[in-house]
């Protein structure tokens, strides 16, 4: 009973109140990187996933009061496979509305968890997910509107695994929790009495609300003993609004091997990486020199605006460019490795075949439209704030489209729902394909043009979502429904 009041406390003081936002002391950081728990679905079998309250130890000598999917903060990792019909019993233990919508999943809008399927405090609801769509690192999260910043906040997220056993081998790393690694990367407030603090003010709201503590897979700045030799790394921006711009400490180079929709068509070698809210990359890093290395993240442009960034908490930097620390990796070089083989060439990564673009449409991210009056700080897409009740989209089953979408004031993680798209162009440059794949989020800053065509149905009652996934432009009306017939 504690838990769901002070979950309910916490969530509604945070939306109106101001906050004192402590730091936890540097001794919480390098605990042991927590490993999810599967829920592996790929044999049939149906399972519950029940949104519940429950007690986290994340800071020392405290726990803090925490929501999750089945287990006390955050959710199990998912997996699927392509070709099968995944069911779940879907609860809610909770005393709000809460929603499971499979983010990146290609299924109709009546499968697809958004704002309209609402499991009621006590109630429950069947999920049926017919997947059909290439291997990914997709992701699952509550998506009630006006409410998902909190419920994100607070945990009710979890990554899924997609897997296609009809594919070819990619001889990339795929052993579970050795050297296949999720790591969902959030930052988060925690109060002194280790209370996490949801409290933006105007600029929270307006750059979306961030946190000066990094957690990965709900501990924070975590540590994880890997082999001496490839590890695939699963990396989700969970995060409400913080885009990461990650590296490691000692520079090293490391592979991308995929991004939202699934594989690229060949390795692409990088040193630095940047993955804004919702965005998914499978990486590949080399360990076979033995050496520990640090994760770490620049702060993102959005949050350098610096009329804006007064007041918000920062994660403390620890290099001279003002990277800070997001977890480490410790070598063993006892354990058995993967030290050769990936392949140059996946040879099933998709990339479909689009076809000619049959119609353009527009979307303009408001922000501030009008000034700073009225309620929801002028967040809205062409003019019109989100609205339950008004279809803004009808598209048709089949066609393929080209979107245009133009942010204002910052950069805006844009997230379309029940497929994947390419990206086109970035402020009239071409987009690489080999480097961005198949993608459910671009990240707009200033204007960018996706390919995009539906295959699955969203009828009016229950439509799909667009919409800027900085969580707290979302819940204040930067959205959108569309259907698909
Ligand atoms: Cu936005």
């Amino acid at each position: 009973m504690l838990n769901r009041r002070s979950f309910l406390k916490t969530s509604a003081a945070g939306l109106f109140l101001p906050a004192l936002i402590g730091r936890a002391s540097a001794a919480e950081s390098g605990a042991p990187l927590p490993i999810p728990d599967i829920i592996d679905l790929r044999s049939g079998g149906l399972e519950s996933l029940d949104a519940i309250a429950g007690k986290t130890a994340i800071l020392q000598g405290v726990e803090t009061a925490t929501v999750g999917y089945s287990q006390s903060f955050l959710g199990p990792v998912i997996r699927v496979n392509r070709g099968q019909t995944a069911r779940m019993t879907l609860g809610n233990k909770l005393k709000e509305n809460i929603s499971v919508h499979w983010h990146g999943l290609h299924i109709e809008g009546a499968q697809d968890g958004g704002p309209h399927s609402m499991v009621a405090p006590g109630e429950t609801m069947d999920a049926v997910l017919d997947i059909d769509q290439p291997a990914a690192t997709l992701w699952y999260h509550s998506h009630i509107h006006k409410r998902t910043a909190v419920h994100v906040w607070h945990g009710l997220a979890g990554m899924m695994i997609l897997d296609d056993p009809d594919a070819a081998d990619t001889g990339l790393p795929d052993t579970y929790g050795v050297d296949d690694f999720p790591l969902v990367v959030q930052d988060r407030n925690f109060a002194s009495n280790g209370t996490m603090t949801y409290a933006p003010q105007r600029a929270g709201f307006m750059m979306g609300y961030r946190g000066n503590e990094i957690l990965v897979n709900g501990a924070i700045q975590p540590e994880v003993t890997v082999p001496a030799g490839l590890v695939r790394l699963r990396i989700l921006n969970g995060s409400n609004a913080r885009i990461y711009h990650f590296r490691f400490d000692d520079g090293r180079s490391f592979q991308q091997v995929a991004s939202d929709g699934g594989l690229l068509k060949a390795l692409v070698t990088m040193d630095k990486l940047t993955l804004s809210g919702a965005e998914r990359v499978e990486i590949v890093v080399d360990f076979s020199d033995g050496k520990a290395a640090q994760l770490l993240s620049l702060q993102d442009d959005n949050f350098e605006m610096a009329m804006m960034a007064r007041g918000m908490p920062a994660p403390n930097a620890i290099a001279d460019d003002g990277a800070f620390e997001v977890m480490r990796f410790n070598v063993d070089t006892a354990k058995p490795a993967i030290t050769m083989g990936l392949p140059a060439v996946f040879t099933d990564a998709p990339d479909p075949d689009f076809g000619e673009p049959v119609r353009r449409r527009f979307f303009k991210l408001d922000m501030m439209a009008g000034g700073m009056m009225g309620g929801n700080g002028g967040m809205a897409i062409n003019g019109n704030p989100m609205d339950m009740d008004v279809i803004n989209q009808e598209a048709s089953l089949g066609e393929t489209e080209i979107w245009e979408i133009e942010g204002s004031r910052m950069a805006h993680p844009f997230h379309v729902h029940g497929t994947s798209f390419k990206v086109l162009t970035h402020n009239g440059q071409p987009a690489d394909f080999a480097t961005t794949g198949m993608k459910d989020v671009v990240l707009v800053a200033g204007k960018s043009e996706i390919l995009v065509r539906f295959d699955r149905k969203a009828d009016a009652d229950i439509p799909y979502m667009y919409h800027c996934h900085i969580l707290e432009h979302e819940d204040l009306g930067m959205m959108g429904q569309f259907t698909v017939t």
